[in-house]
């Protein structure tokens, strides 16, 4: 256990806004000049147009003729992986501590993404955070920090207040009119999207059971770029596909913490189409079912999470169709 506050800035009365509301807002986190530095650093690495296994954008031509203009300003993957300066970020030490105090422990970093949603640019419709990342036990936590200013004209964050008690839900498909990815969850009746306004340097914390997600950008000429990590707690069984022999050391922040990072492929877990791990366990049949969209069954809950002689085991938590039931437990 951390010592809730030591460094973190917080106050209770923000700690039980994250508890009760799942979210929390951290004003002026960064300053200009920093956000400033992240945008030129962004920038650039845009300008190379393509960076294996980071992003690959199309000329704008192409992508309005292909129907997108995200197309041409694509996500970028794990920026940290590549660049410094997103490492940096993604372990800033203001960030971390903020995160030891709502995790109650230290956090792992667990991937980085840059947004860059320029006007006319789809949004990305309300989902869950852990139900792709997975976290295990408990749950991940998203910082979003604006690069520029964030509001319902230029698609900024939707968050649903106390989502984070809901469980996580199988996505249906999402309008893609509206929305660059194609899940989306539903809102649980009583509860209603909110729309965050936010400032350059400001970050958004949210807990991975959030309901959240964002609209198409309608301004005409506001980029609204954001920075996203997302990060577990060190205790932490199991990360995406990835479990605790994946998970490791990585950099020393200025703070003296020892920064993991948790986002790669375990070496130990088994790869698409093995049909065994390298301890030679069998593999479950649902991890290597393709994921299509139709009346398949996702293997969503299907996982790999170690037992008390750290070896991989395959559990199935259970699967859920498409409609969102529940098909069995094993
Ligand atoms: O920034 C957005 O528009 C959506 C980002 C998001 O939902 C996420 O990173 O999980």
């Amino acid at each position: 256990m951390v010592d809730k506050l030591a460094g973190a800035n917080l106050s209770e009365a923000d700690l039980r806004h994250f508890e009760t509301e799942g979210y929390l807002i951290v004003r002026g986190l960064f300053a200009a000049d920093e956000v400033e530095a992240l945008r030129r650093n962004f920038a650039e690495m845009h300008a190379q147009r393509s960076i294996p296994g980071c992003f690959e954008a199309l000329p704008i031509e192409e992508a309005r003729r292909q129907g997108s203009i995200l197309k041409a300003y694509p996500r970028m993957m794990h920026p940290h992986r590549v660049n410094r300066l997103s490492m940096d970020y993604m372990l800033d030490p203001r960030v971390m501590d903020i995160l030891a105090a709502l995790l109650g422990e230290e956090p792992i970093a667990a991937q980085s993404m840059f947004y860059w949603k320029p006007p006319g640019a789809e949004g990305q419709a309300l989902h869950q955070d852990n139900f792709y990342l997975k976290v295990e036990p408990g749950t991940c936590i998203a910082a979003w920090t604006a690069i520029d200013d964030a509001d319902e004209e230029n698609g900024g964050l939707f968050v649903v207040p106390k989502s984070q008690h809901e469980p996580i839900q199988c996505p249906h498909q999402a309008d893609p009119s509206q929305s660059f990815t194609v899940d989306e969850v539903d809102v649980p009746e009583g509860l209603t999207p909110m729309p965050t306004t936010l400032k350059a340097g400001d970050v958004l914390f949210f807990n991975g059971s959030v309901i959240h997600g964002s609209y198409p950008n309608r301004s005409k000429d506001r980029f609204r770029r954001a920075f996203i990590c997302h990060y577990a707690g060190e205790s932490a069984e199991k990360i995406g596909n990835g479990t605790r022999r994946s998970i490791t050391g990585r950099a020393k922040s200025s703070n003296g913490r020892t920064m993991r990072e948790a986002g790669r492929a375990a070496p130990n877990s088994p790869q698409p189409g093995r049909t065994e791990s390298t301890y030679g366990l069998p593999v479950s049949p649902f991890r290597r079912m393709p994921r299509k969209r139709g009346d398949f069954q996702i293997p969503s809950f299907s996982c790999f999470v170690i037992d008390e002689r750290d070896k991989h085991i395959s559990k199935v938590y259970g699967l859920l169709n498409l409609s969102g039931k529940r098909q069995g437990l094993t």
